[in-house]
């Protein structure tokens, strides 16, 4: 089994995170996103067709891709400590959560990242500075609406319970403040005392979030 992964990137850091608060300790190999190792024909064709990372390379030679995939393949594995919840109600819960930061900050985000960011000019064929400036506005009030769910919630994303939600936000939100410069509000105080208390974790300090270009 190996990971192929490039580590301080957000969806590669949800599973070494993942990893870390399972004590699991699963052989890695790092592909350089930056000269695009990733996308050659030859990575694509044997390990992801979309060229994303992280993948899985499983022991008789296939793969899974997709990062809370990867995760749910090690929870079934290693149930201990539960991360996607036990009781139907906090499965349930945690999904519910795990899907609204995808779909609501993750994605935004990623379009900031990738039509407003200089970095990433040859990502999209054309950028266009309007969808980065809508999604920008997207993000903030997602935030907003975590800072407000947090206060009602026992402590964590999804209830009491660090679980999967937690580490999709946590990586989410450290990319967007790092790499995107979409920084997070002071203002937003159970938001920015979730993320204090989160970045404490010893599975974070193991793997921090890529400096600041
Ligand atoms: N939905 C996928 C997204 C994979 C993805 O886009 N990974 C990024 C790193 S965060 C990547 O490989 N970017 C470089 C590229 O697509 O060429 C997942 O959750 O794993």
């Amino acid at each position: 089994m190996k990971l192929h992964t490039y580590p301080t990137a957000p969806n590669p850091r949800r599973v070494h995170l993942y990893l870390a608060e399972k004590g699991l300790d699963v052989p890695c190999e790092t592909v350089d996103i930056m000269t695009r190792q990733n996308r050659t024909p030859e990575f694509m064709a044997k390990r992801n067709p979309l060229g994303g990372l992280p993948v899985l390379e499983l022991d008789d030679g296939s793969h899974i891709a997709e990062s809370v995939a990867i995760c749910r393949y090690f929870e079934v594995l290693h149930p201990e400590p539960p991360l996607f919840g036990t009781s139907a109600e906090e499965q349930g819960r945690i999904e519910m959560w795990s899907r609204r930061i995808e779909l609501n900050v993750a994605r935004p985000v990623g379009m900031v990242w990738v039509h407003g960011s200089p970095f990433t000019k040859g990502v999209v064929g054309k950028q266009l500075p309007e969808a980065a400036e809508q999604n920008r506005g997207i993000v903030k009030s997602a935030y907003r609406f975590l800072d407000e769910s947090l206060a009602q919630s026992g402590g964590f994303i999804a209830g009491d319970a660090f679980s999967i939600a937690d580490i999709l936000a946590l990586t989410t939100i450290d990319f967007a403040a790092g790499l995107v410069e979409i920084p997070l509000d002071p203002e937003l105080r159970e938001l920015n005392a979730w993320h204090e208390r989160v970045s404490k974790r010893p599975s974070v300090q193991q793997h921090p979030a890529a400096a600041p270009r």
